[in-house]
């Protein structure tokens, strides 16, 4: 590894030993750039490898809320606006007890490279809450996101940072959301959040963005190994908004997805997640945080619960869409053993280091990095935000066809990014080289800060 690299890397560590998510995101972006940094030794000069993992700014805030019995709660909020250099901070919020300020950096981090893998102008950032969505009601979630909104609202703006929805944050939450900034502001500014409903400036095609993006991107995987997705079996884990969208375009290109997981366990649907009736109870399952035994009882399939399926051998496809970490050493070693050939990583940062580092060392599977794979959704958030500024609405077919190129352009550009610098087909290093360079040269460009 280059000593520069080297040394930058093991000042993180240290600066950060009680963040492990954050040390694992920075390590798993940086080892890739040895060749980039050989290639341009003023990247050294610049300092440019301390700054890029420094957050531009980041900070926490009290969200104090009423339960419906007239209790006080109080929450942490975050927001880490990580990197503003290709366009105003743009990520996700997420709701859920176990957020905490390592979990939001990592998060900004890997945005800030995915956002560059886009090609479109936004910057990275993220944020959340330790707020547990679960079992709350309509009227609490909405004076949960108006206390969080009043606030985030002076931090944001159409041109500044640009939020979203994340684990726990869903169209309803952005509306609440939005509704408190529009109120606080007086202003339109439609810009501010992305994920909105359709009838004030939400785009088609958002909510099915980052699944619809994951399969296309997986198409062309396919495509460069001479294989085609019609009749491939996948395995998706989770039962959330991503998995949903993977579960539809898969019925659609005529793939059968045949598991889904949530924390409850798994189920096994050998026909496939292919009619509209169970395409779409997935929806509900997520809105009332059911576990997926919800669909095993529906639908009469396998339920086994508190396990999960890697290792299973009716599939090709294996796309982890739940959470960060979820694979470990021991469940990547048990999928190789099986006949899964294409490791398609879909939430962010799904698979820990020593499992990505084995799974990497197998040449008979292809793996895919998360970075890449589920860009689509933000893609879209970022064609959101253009609708908004240019004040008109882009039909499904219109927005589709962009995701599509989108997803297409990415792959493209990371296998060549790995191409160019002898790498071969190293889909993780080359997202990491293509998203990093684009950063690295509009920091270069505007000068130190
Ligand atoms: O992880 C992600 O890319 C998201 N949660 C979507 C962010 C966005 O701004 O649409």
């Amino acid at each position: 590894m280059n000593t520069y690299i080297e040394s930058v890397l093991k000042g993180v560590s240290i600066r950060h030993s009680s963040q492990p998510e954050f040390v694992q995101a920075v390590h798993e972006v940086l080892s890739s750039l040895s060749p980039v940094v050989d290639a341009h030794p003023e990247y050294e000069k610049a300092d440019l490898l301390n700054r890029i993992v420094e957050p531009e700014r980041m900070f926490t805030f009290r969200v104090v809320w009423m339960d419906d019995q007239g209790q006080y709660h109080t929450n942490r909020g975050w927001r880490c606006q990580f990197n503003g250099a290709i366009g105003p901070y743009k990520g996700g919020i997420r709701f859920q007890p176990n957020v905490n300020e390592s979990i939001i950096k990592f998060l900004g981090f890997e945005q800030t490279f995915k956002n560059s893998l886009t090609g479109l102008p936004i910057g990275g950032g993220k944020g959340g809450s330790d707020f547990d969505p679960a079992g709350k009601s309509d009227a609490e979630i909405m004076r949960f996101c108006q206390s969080f909104v009043s606030a985030l609202y002076r931090y944001i703006g159409p041109d500044v940072d640009v939020p979203a929805g994340d684990m726990g944050v869903g169209g309803r939450e952005i509306g609440y959301m939005y509704g408190q900034y529009r109120r606080l502001k007086g202003a339109w500014e439609n810009g501010v959040f992305t994920g909105k409903g359709l009838s004030y400036g939400g785009s088609l095609i958002r909510p099915e963005a980052t699944g619809y993006g994951a399969m296309y991107y997986l198409e062309q995987v396919l495509r460069h190994q001479g294989d085609t997705i019609e009749g491939k079996r996948i395995g998706v884990t989770g039962y959330g908004n991503v998995a949903w969208g993977i579960v539809k375009k898969a019925a659609e290109l005529g793939a059968v997805c045949c598991y889904i997981s949530g924390s409850d366990g798994y189920i096994h649907d050998p026909d496939g997640i292919n009619t509209p009736e169970k395409i779409d109870y997935m929806l509900e399952m997520r809105e009332k945080h059911t576990g997926v035994k919800a669909y095993a009882e529906k639908f009469g399939c396998e339920y086994v619960p508190g396990a999960k399926f890697a290792g299973v051998d009716d599939i090709d496809v294996y796309m982890p869409a739940a959470t960060q970490n979820e694979i470990n050493l021991e469940d990547a070693k048990k999928l190789a053993a099986s006949n899964v050939r294409y490791y398609i990583e879909v939430s962010n940062m799904p698979t820990t280091a020593e499992a990505v580092e084995y799974l990497r060392s197998r040449e008979d599977i292809v793996v895919a990095p998360s970075k890449a794979v589920n860009a689509g959704g933000v893609g879209v958030s970022a064609l959101e935000m253009a609708q908004n500024s240019e004040r008109l609405v882009w039909t499904a077919e219109e927005v589709d066809a962009h995701l599509r190129s989108m997803m297409i352009n990415i792959h493209n550009v990371s296998a060549e990014a790995a191409e160019e610098y002898g790498l071969g087909y190293d889909l993780i290093s080359g997202a990491n080289i293509a998203g990093f360079k684009k950063v690295a040269t509009a920091m270069m460009e505007q000068g130190i800060f």
